[in-house]
């Protein structure tokens, strides 16, 4: 049985990415997570990228517990706004850069706020999910993306999901994120896309 530990300490994601492997039927893996191990030291997201995020959270689990680590960095990117939150997007509404206090509501009020009165073509924006797979044996790291292109709905709806998905549209369910079922969404999902990647590497790995 091939272990690998999930690098991140969102809950959230850590459910979907599980349900994603239930749904690609990935065998002989046990998946961990960092509260099976003690100390996991805690990674400062200080990258210029998605890809520099993910990377680094995986080589820091991975080297630290000798298991393969697989990560994800994921951001809302919103045209009107030039790309914002994009990295920044657990972030987005924090009032001291220091202190991450914003929560997914704050998050999406924010949002909201800042496209008021924007008309729906310019709502245009997509979440993309940057995995990264680092095997600490080979000191080999693999990254793939997945990304999934929607609108800033103009209020929030649903209450399903989590972070941003009550005010992701989704033109082709014509629904938000949040008024979808989670299985609907981890079947389409950016997280989807690029876990779907990932897992083909991790079928390579010895
Ligand atoms: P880790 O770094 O521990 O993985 P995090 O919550 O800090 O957890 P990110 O830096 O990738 O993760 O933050 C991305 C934020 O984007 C996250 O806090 C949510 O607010 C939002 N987000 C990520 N995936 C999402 C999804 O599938 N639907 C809605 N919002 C999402």
């Amino acid at each position: 049985m091939k272990k690998i530990v999930l690098a991140t300490r969102n809950k959230d994601k850590i459910k979907e990415i599980k349900n994603i492997f239930k749904i690609l039927d990935l065998k002989d893996v046990e998946l961990l997570t960092i509260s099976d191990f003690a100390n996991v030291p805690e990674v400062e997201e200080d990258g210029k990228t998605l890809k520099d995020n993910a990377i680094k959270k995986a080589k820091v689990v991975g080297n630290y517990t000798g298991l393969p680590a697989l990560s994800e960095d994921t951001g809302l990117f919103v045209e009107y706004l030039n790309g914002a939150p994009g990295i920044y997007s657990a972030r987005y509404a924090d009032k001291n850069a220091k202190k991450h206090t914003a929560t997914y509501e704050d998050n999406c009020k924010k949002l909201i706020k800042e496209l008021d009165g924007v008309e729906w073509e310019k709502r245009k924006a997509e979440f993309i999910c940057l995995s990264a797979l680092y095997d600490p044996k080979k000191n080999k790291c693999y990254t793939r993306k997945g990304v999934i292109k929607g609108y800033i709905s103009i209020n929030p709806s649903g209450s399903k999901g989590f972070g941003y998905d009550p005010v992701f549209y989704f033109p082709e369910k014509q629904k938000t994120f949040a008024e979808i079922s989670s299985e609907e969404k981890n079947l389409l999902s950016h997280r989807f896309l690029a876990i779907k990647q990932i897992v083909k590497l991790i079928k390579n790995l010895n």
